[in-house]
């Protein structure tokens, strides 16, 4: 008899683990819809997901139930862009299970302004993203000049490109302004009719893709939206933190968004101080991503580079050939760190 028990238990215990524990990395959910998973039964997560859209205050797919993003964000492709292809791209997908990928276009320090040429770095990862069937968070880098409004005109002609060539795919995601900043730079009297006016452009040629709107304060104020947030169905708010600077009062500030019903993205974070180095903070960093899990908010982390700072998921010099295919010996503590998370292999999972 009692024999009999521990057999009952132990296949239990056996069962269980074969329908929980084999999911491997992705989590496996009730309804089938947000596994985290970059690929599940052999189909890539925008053949599963299709067409995004934001319904009651979060992302959601084209079934209509929310599903959270998460992926890695390349380094200024001025500086490091040539990760930004399909081996690297892949290899993420594959090994990191990403979901996302964001070529992050910055405008000054040697960017799009002055180097219109580094714009092709935006095309291969669009290109490559569309062939992996993963997103892609195409992100205009306002930083070095605060004020969105400063280059209003080549962001319309920009975005326009884009939305004409390939806003009929379900891939593209649009970041307006990566970190409006400095006193004078307002939702109101900045951010707000600057993303108007983009919005506008793109919705010519792309009716329906989620775009994604910088905030005050290097997208740290998304309250600042709650007042008059844009009208457009599918826009989403930035939301940026590094877990050594940004702690409780940053995720109190999108929690009162969140509260007021705004759609939140983290189209950036890293586990650093906000310089991007100054060492990797894991517990800080696992209070946020459980927060961000909880309120199903998408993300992709700072940054594929091997430059050496402590942000950088690869040590310094490791690929210098941009091929990806990476041993656990190329990648840098923030490296290690961040793959684990993304893999759903971090303790808090
Ligand atoms: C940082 C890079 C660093 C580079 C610097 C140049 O990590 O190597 O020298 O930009 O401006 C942001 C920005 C992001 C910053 C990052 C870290 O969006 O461009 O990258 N950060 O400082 N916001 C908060 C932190």
């Amino acid at each position: 008899m009692k024999n009999n028990n521990f057999f009952k238990f132990f296949s239990i215990v056996f069962a269980s683990f074969c329908i929980f524990g084999l999911a491997g990395c992705g989590k496996k959910v009730a309804d089938g819809s947000d596994t985290h998973l970059a690929i599940e039964d052999g189909k890539p997560v925008v053949e599963r997901y299709g067409q995004l859209q934001v319904l009651n205050g979060t992302l959601c797919n084209q079934a209509g139930k929310p599903v959270q993003l998460r992926g890695m964000s390349s380094h200024g492709l001025q500086w490091h862009g040539k990760y930004a292809n399909q081996d690297v791209i892949g290899w993420l997908r594959d090994d990191w299970n990403c979901q996302l990928w964001r070529p992050a276009m910055y405008l000054t320090e040697g960017g799009y302004i002055g180097n219109k040429a580094i714009k092709v770095k935006v095309i291969d990862s669009i290109e490559a993203c569309i062939n992996l069937g993963m997103y892609v968070l195409v992100d205009w880098h306002v930083l070095g000049n605060g004020d969105p409004m400063v280059h209003k005109a080549q962001a319309i002609e920009f975005f326009t490109e884009i939305a004409q060539k390939y806003g009929s795919y379900p891939n593209i995601i649009y970041e307006l302004c990566n970190e409006p900043n400095g006193d004078n730079v307002t939702w109101e009297g900045n951010i707000r009719p600057y993303a108007e006016d983009v919005i506008k452009a793109i919705r010519q040629y792309d009716k329906n893709n989620v775009i994604v709107v910088g905030t005050p304060h290097w997208s740290q104020y998304v309250d600042k939206v709650i007042a008059n947030p844009l009208q457009d169905e599918n826009v989403m708010y930035t939301v940026h933190f590094y877990a050594g600077s940004h702690g409780k009062k940053n995720m109190n500030i999108a929690r009162k968004a969140l509260k007021a019903g705004l759609p939140v993205f983290v189209t950036e974070w890293g586990c650093t101080k906000e310089s991007g180095d100054g060492g990797v903070f894991e517990k800080e960093t696992l209070a946020w991503i459980k927060f961000l899990e909880e309120n199903n908010i998408s993300w992709a982390n700072w940054s594929v580079n091997n430059k050496g700072e402590d942000s950088g998921v690869l040590k310094y010099n490791a690929d210098r050939n941009a091929k990806g295919h990476w041993a656990e010996s190329d990648l840098s503590p923030a490296g290690i760190f961040v793959r684990k998370i993304l893999r759903n292999e971090t303790e808090n999972k």
